[in-house]
């Protein structure tokens, strides 16, 4: 029977930190820090016999037209369709600092913030999600943040009660332990199908 290497997708709005997350996580460098939208097409690393997979970064990238931005998030959830059956986990990156003020800004304009929309779409494609809260070193009251992250993606605070969906991270200064544990545990025995 033929074995295919499970994949973890790792997704987010540009500049969240989803490279500098991947190299901090696996050691293997990616393109990090370089224009915003840098990060076209899927790339991907081989890491503990997982395959992982930096997405392209979707939402406001200055010098993309809005266009691109949209046919961005339409590569995003065709991969994810295309791939579903092959992926054991995805990891949605946010930016801590900024999560709340962008999902309420796009609710105030009656629309559904994009990555509210991932967020779903993952349970609908029942692909296990790990929230990423990273840039928590620019973070000041950890708990408010982790709630008001939390909430808005239709999780009741407090944020500890979902210890195995969310967790805060600081890419940049190498502080992913957390992340690396819950990983590993929900990654235990999907390694082939
Ligand atoms: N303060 C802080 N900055 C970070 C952190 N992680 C990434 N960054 C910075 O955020 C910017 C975007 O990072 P990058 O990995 O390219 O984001 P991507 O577009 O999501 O792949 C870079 O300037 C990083 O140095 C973090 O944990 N804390
Ligand atoms: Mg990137």
């Amino acid at each position: 029977m033929k074995t295919f290497t499970k994949e973890i997708i790792f997704a987010g709005r540009s500049n969240v930190g989803k490279s500098t997350l991947i190299t901090a996580l696996t050691g293997k460098k990616l393109p990090a820090g370089k224009r915003p939208g840098v990060t076209r097409k899927p790339l991907h690393i081989t890491y503990q016999g997982f395959q992982v997979t930096d997405m392209p970064g979707f939402g406001f990238m200055s010098g993309v037209p809005e266009a691109g931005q949209e046919a961005i998030k339409d590569n995003i959830v065709h991969y994810i369709e295309d791939n579903a059956g092959n992926i054991a986990l995805a990891v949605m990156v946010v930016n801590a600092t900024s999560f709340a003020e962008i999902v309420d800004r796009w609710r105030e304009r009656g629309e559904i913030p994009v990555e509210v929309e991932l967020f779903e779409f993952l349970h609908e494609m029942n692909i296990d999600v790990i929230v990423a809260a990273n840039k928590m070193d620019k973070v000041a009251d950890i708990d408010k943040t982790l709630d008001g992250i939390a909430e808005r993606l239709g999780m009741m605070p407090p944020w500890r009660q979902w210890l195995d969906v969310i967790v805060p991270v600081s890419a940049k200064k190498g502080d992913v332990r957390g992340l690396k544990e819950l990983i590993r545990k929900k990654l235990e025995g999907k390694k082939k199908v």
